[in-house]
């Protein structure tokens, strides 16, 4: 897009319902696929513990960094988009889900609207966010004044964060 400013952006992708890895591969064409999108690194995928109260099966967890022409709301609104697109259904806050697809960082902007807040408040504590993104944006600010690395050292659960092979 010509006169736009391209941000580098990353997000968080999530499954533990179906076939996961096919659930992470058809979001990621589809987000690629988009206009004003264009995806820059890939993590490899992590089979990580469940976080949070509901119990459920294991995730496959994974981050992408982007360039984007879209504004963080348009971005949010393609990503959730595409989870609908892929079938999912929102019932369970925190329950097992095909796909989620969370905005975490969007540049060094901080943003603070309606149903969006980046950087995603809490990164900065989630191994499974922090292990995969560690591998293709280690320097990125997380908003908190620590960078990905520098929460990574510290948080709590990484061992348990285990790398796929497929
Ligand atoms: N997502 C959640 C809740 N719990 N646990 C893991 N391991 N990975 C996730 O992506 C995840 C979760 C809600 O977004
Ligand atoms: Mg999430
Ligand atoms: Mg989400």
């Amino acid at each position: 897009m010509s006169g736009g400013t391209r941000v580098r952006a990353a997000l968080g992708l999530g499954s533990n319902l179906g076939d996961t890895s096919a659930n992470l591969a058809e979001a990621l064409a589809r987000l690629s696929a988009t206009p004003g999108i264009d995806i820059v690194a890939r993590s490899s995928d992590y089979r990580t513990p469940p976080w949070g109260p509901v119990p459920q099966d294991d995730y496959r967890n994974a981050c992408v960094v982007i360039e984007t022409d879209l504004a963080p709301a348009d971005l949010l609104a393609r990503c959730l988009e595409v989870e609908k697109e892929l079938g999912r259904v929102r019932d369970v806050r925190w329950g097992p889900r095909t796909i989620d697809i969370d905005l975490l960082l969007y540049g060094e902007a901080k943003v603070d609207e309606e149903g969006l807040t980046v950087p995603h408040p809490r990164m900065g504590e989630r191994a499974f966010v922090l292990v995969p993104l560690a591998e293709i944006w280690p320097e990125a600010p997380i908003g908190d004044g620590r960078s990905v690395r520098e929460a990574l050292a510290t948080c709590a659960g990484r061992d348990e964060i285990m790398l796929l092979d497929d």
